[in-house]
């Protein structure tokens, strides 16, 4: 499969396509039907026809199987092998006890019908009840929290690498104070912290001090995840920002082009989600061009520490990433 996309050298030696397909899809939402199941499959399969090779999933995003539909159905008609695409899953909350590690990853394995995956991620640094389901909540709708310590489930996900199960392991949603005290204690460094950037949250500290450790970012909902359920009608629009509106002129680009090279121009990994073939298209589009420094600078200063996915429901947790400052 030949595909125009760059690929990231990793602390490990691997290399990563610098941008990935997500699946989350907000707007899938949770409960899906017939006609969305088939829309992620298909996505996937256009996407690896455009030459996408990164895909991001997860178990709790419930596409896992449609993802793994999709990429075997391509290595079955030739366009990729296994090796050509990389395949990103992530531990949920409910499963960080240690001995429950290995078996999360197992069903992540089954869904995928894989027999590695490239990256396995802990979501989040903090814990949910286990054993009660993937949201366990109590009489009054509350998230029931767990305390296990992610350095512990950590040395579980090391031993996934010795045994061959998953090429590289990394974090996501980690604040620098927590990447810290994981460095402190890790056998094998992250690769990658996955966390949310975009023009209002440029994450300008974290991605410093993550390139210091040799750690990359990958960037989540770059486009302002404009579908999340959690849409408030009220906020302003990440792509229809005057800047990003003139800088897309500028360069004969879109607006989503433009959001999207300004994280490649930063050295991050950005992971936009689409189930459009046009726009699957459009987003991948962004190697034929280069944002200017002062270009770069302007966006910059879009910053409004801006989170889209707050997590408030988990605020009380001490391991709640964002009560620290980065
Ligand atoms: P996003 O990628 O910022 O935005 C996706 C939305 O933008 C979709 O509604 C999509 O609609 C629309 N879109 C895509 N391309 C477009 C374009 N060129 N012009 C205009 N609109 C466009 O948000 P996200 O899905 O929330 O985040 C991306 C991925 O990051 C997720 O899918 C997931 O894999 C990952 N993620 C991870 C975490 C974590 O905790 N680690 C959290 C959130 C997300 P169409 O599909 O109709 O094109
Ligand atoms: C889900 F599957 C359900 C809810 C939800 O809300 C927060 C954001 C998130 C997540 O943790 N990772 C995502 O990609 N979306 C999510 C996922």
């Amino acid at each position: 499969m030949t595909s125009n996309v760059p690929k990231v050298l990793l602390n490990n030696g691997t290399f990563m396509p610098i941008i990935g397909l997500g699946t989350w899809g907000s707007d899938w939402g949770l409960t899906f039907g017939q006609r969305e199941r088939g829309a992620i499959e298909q996505a996937v399969k256009d996407a690896i026809d455009l030459g996408y090779l990164h895909i991001d999933t997860a178990l709790v995003y419930d596409t896992e199987k449609e993802v793994g539909n999709a990429i075997n159905e391509k290595i079955r008609q030739g366009v990729v092998k296994r090796e050509d695409v990389y395949i990103v899953s992530k531990l949920w909350n409910t499963f960080h006890r240690p001995d429950l590690v290995r078996g999360a990853l197992m069903q992540s394995l089954q869904n995928l019908n894989t027999p590695y995956l490239d990256l396995y991620l802990i979501h989040w640094p903090l814990a949910h009840k286990e054993e009660q389901g993937l949201f366990p909540v109590d009489d009054k709708g509350n998230i029931v929290f767990s305390f296990v310590d992610f350095v512990d489930t950590w040395k579980e996900m090391e031993k996934l690498v010795d045994d061959g199960l998953v090429k590289s392991i990394g974090i996501s949603n980690f604040s620098k104070n927590q990447t810290e005290r994981l460095l402190a204690n890790a056998r094998i460094k992250p690769v990658t912290n996955q966390v949310e950037c975009q023009l209002y949250l440029t994450q300008t500290k974290l991605s410093e001090y993550l390139r210091s450790k040799g750690i990359t970012l990958t960037a989540y909902g770059p486009l302002g995840s404009p579908a999340r359920p959690w849409l408030d009608s009220k906020e302003p629009v990440l792509l229809e920002e005057p800047t990003v509106l003139s800088l897309a002129a500028k360069y004969n680009k879109t607006p989503a082009q433009i959001a999207l090279r300004y994280q490649i121009d930063r050295g991050h990994i950005p992971i936009p989600k689409s189930s459009n073939k046009t726009r699957l298209a459009e987003n991948i589009s962004i190697f034929d061009f280069q944002l200017d420094a002062g270009d770069l600078e302007a966006l910059n200063k879009l910053n409004r520490n801006k989170r889209f996915f707050s997590n408030d429901e988990n605020a009380t947790h001490p391991d709640h990433p964002f009560n620290d400052e980065y």
